[in-house]
């Protein structure tokens, strides 16, 4: 059972970075041990994963009646943008059903599976259980939150620095742990930075991916004095996802105008100890379907999101170097907590070698 779940999950991943807010999901059909369908969900608004895998069934020439089909999620029971999988799978008398993950949308819930096996349909449910939570880590936290899923990436060299005195970080991270990054960034909805970033750095946030179509992510800056250059490359290149400012009312009127006419979206909130309210804009990007943030600094709005309870989980790269300075800076500054055991805990880590960087990988549980 696992073998053909875990062929699944592998299906379910191409459809990274194209499918957000919605679930991966991979599915096969089996008969007489011999898999006669493949399909993913590939893209948000068209069809789910369990349709696509009995067009591929249907292309092969195969019957499917009587056929067991592994589907990574619970297939859902609603009228949503296709109409409901269950129903196709009872219409296409399928024999059994083996889900991965029960479906935590409220419009679906274990409706999927009472809806099968109201229909006669055999339903085995828990099969690779906690891999397919870690993969589907985005939808699961969004779908009951609301909220992006925020992931805080950073990279320092082995005693704690982003860059040199003199502000030079290129390159700390080796090539590989790069190609990472971006890889994080095709997965994600948005990418978020402080405006510090913007000034000092002038980035693209795009993603970019070597010989592979890669999806464009949101850029955000977070700038509560609106001091965002009106010439940085965010506000003038062309890119595929637009680019939202995140301000206060300390923003002046002229900025927020001159901003707006080069295209780019503005959200205010009320100041929160001087600064954009990040629960508050969380919120609001919730609203506007981002499922999933990359914040990628700088140290001040690191701390703040740390301090207000808005990182989900944290992906630190250390590369073997050391490059010193009392003034050289780390990957999270702001004021700091004054007592240790203010500090913010990272659980369940996980440390992978990028070709000699470290990737160390953890989760925040929110207090
Ligand atoms: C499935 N198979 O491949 C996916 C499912 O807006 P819709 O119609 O695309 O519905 C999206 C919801 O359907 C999503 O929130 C999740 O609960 C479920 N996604 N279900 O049976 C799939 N992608
Ligand atoms: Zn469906």
């Amino acid at each position: 059972m696992e073998k053909y779940m875990s062929r699944a999950m592998e299906l379910a991943e191409r459809g990274a970075g194209f499918v957000n807010p919605n679930p991966l999901v991979g599915a096969v059909i089996v008969k007489a041990g011999r898999i006669i369908g493949e399909g993913y969900h590939e893209r948000c608004g068209e069809n789910h994963a369990e349709i696509n895998t009995f067009e591929d069934a249907e292309r092969r020439g195969e019957d499917v009646s009587g056929a067991t089909m592994y589907v990574t999620l619970e297939p859902c029971s609603h009228y949503g943008k296709t109409p409901p999988c269950a129903d196709a799978i009872v219409e296409k008398k399928i024999g059994k059903v083996v889900v991965g993950l029960l479906d935590p949308n409220p419009l679906v819930s274990g409706r999927g599976v009472a809806k099968l096996e109201a229909a006669g349909i055999e339903v085995v449910t828990g099969v690779l259980e906690e891999q397919l939570k870690r993969q589907n880590e985005i939808f699961l936290h969004y779908i009951t939150e609301k909220k992006p899923f925020c992931i805080m990436k950073t990279a320092m060299t082995l005693d704690g620095k982003i860059c040199t005195r003199t502000g030079d970080s290129k390159w700390i991270t080796n090539e590989k742990s790069r190609v990472h990054v971006h890889e994080t960034r095709h997965r994600v909805s948005a990418v978020m930075v402080g405006v510090n970033t913007v000034i000092a750095d002038d980035p693209m946030l795009n993603t970019r991916l070597e010989g592979r179509t890669a999806s464009d992510s949101v850029k955000i800056v977070v700038d509560s004095a609106g001091r965002i250059p009106l010439d940085c490359k965010l506000l003038n290149m062309e890119f595929e996802k637009e680019t939202i400012v995140a301000t206060t009312d300390r923003i002046p009127d002229e900025k927020l105008k001159a901003i707006e006419a080069k295209g780019a979206r503005v959200i205010v909130t009320p100041e929160k100890c001087g600064r954009v309210d990040l629960p508050r804009l969380m919120a609001e990007l919730g609203k506007l379907g981002i499922d999933s943030v990359l914040l990628e600094g700088g140290g001040c709005l690191n701390f703040g999101a740390l301090r207000e309870n808005i990182v989900d989980k944290v992906q630190c790269f250390i590369a073997p170097l050391i490059i010193g300075g009392s003034e050289s800076k780390t990957p999270v500054e702001g004021e700091g907590f004054d007592y240790v055991r203010e500090g913010i805990a990272v659980s369940d880590l996980e440390v992978s070698n990028y070709d000699g960087d470290m990737l160390l990988e953890g989760y925040i549980r929110r207090r």
